[in-house]
């Protein structure tokens, strides 16, 4: 199974976020795959393909980093990309609010990953949600409207609980389901 652990986000952000999605065929809205929003959150640590045994250290590694926290808020932030200027591979939108518990969570997680064996991201941690990443074949250059004019603006997410999701990919895009909670 493919994993990662993340912050999930309610229902009215992902709709929120949803909606800086270009409409369907604006040109270069096109040269990006588009993270449906139901499937929008924010990745804290990526696994990739583990078996299924795994689970039960995970199961620990993930109440461990929740505990070393505190629960609190975190506020949607300014939208930004990674990657060339010109062709930017991933477009996101940051946050704000209590970071600093956030990567104390993250922290926990590296901490645990590390100490189980598994391969963890030597890049600091940079807290975003991706919206979009480009396609391959993208032809277009720097996306007209982005960062947007407009963004949404007062959208809160609780920091309350850690979620480990399974990643299913598929012709359509991936599927991601959560298999265990840890509350923070
Ligand atoms: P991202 O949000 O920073 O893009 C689930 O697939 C999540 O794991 C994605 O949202 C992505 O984080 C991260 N992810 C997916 N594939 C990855 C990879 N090969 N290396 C690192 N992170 C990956």
């Amino acid at each position: 199974m493919r994993l990662f652990f993340a912050i999930e986000l309610p229902h009215e952000v992902q709709g929120a976020l949803g909606r800086l999605r270009p409409p369907d065929g604006a040109g270069w809205g096109c040269d990006y795959r588009w993270v449906e929003p139901e499937s929008l959150h924010i990745t804290l640590a990526f696994l990739g393909e583990h078996p299924d045994q795994v689970l039960e250290a995970l199961a620990h590694i993930g109440t461990q980093a929740a505990s070393t926290s505190h629960p609190g808020k975190l506020v949607i932030g300014s939208a930004g990309s990674f990657g060339p200027r010109r062709a930017p591979r991933v477009l996101w939108i940051g946050l704000e609010g209590d970071l600093p518990r956030l990567h104390q969570v993250q922290a926990g997680l590296t901490e645990g990953l590390k100490q189980h064996g598994f391969p963890v991201e030597a890049r600091p941690f940079s807290p975003h949600i991706t919206l979009a990443r480009r396609r391959e074949r993208a032809d277009s250059g720097l996306p007209p409207i982005w960062p947007p004019a407009t963004q949404p603006k007062q959208l809160i997410a609780p920091l309350d609980k850690l979620t480990l999701f399974v990643s299913q990919l598929g012709r359509g895009g991936a599927r991601y389901t959560p298999v265990a909670h840890f509350p923070i």
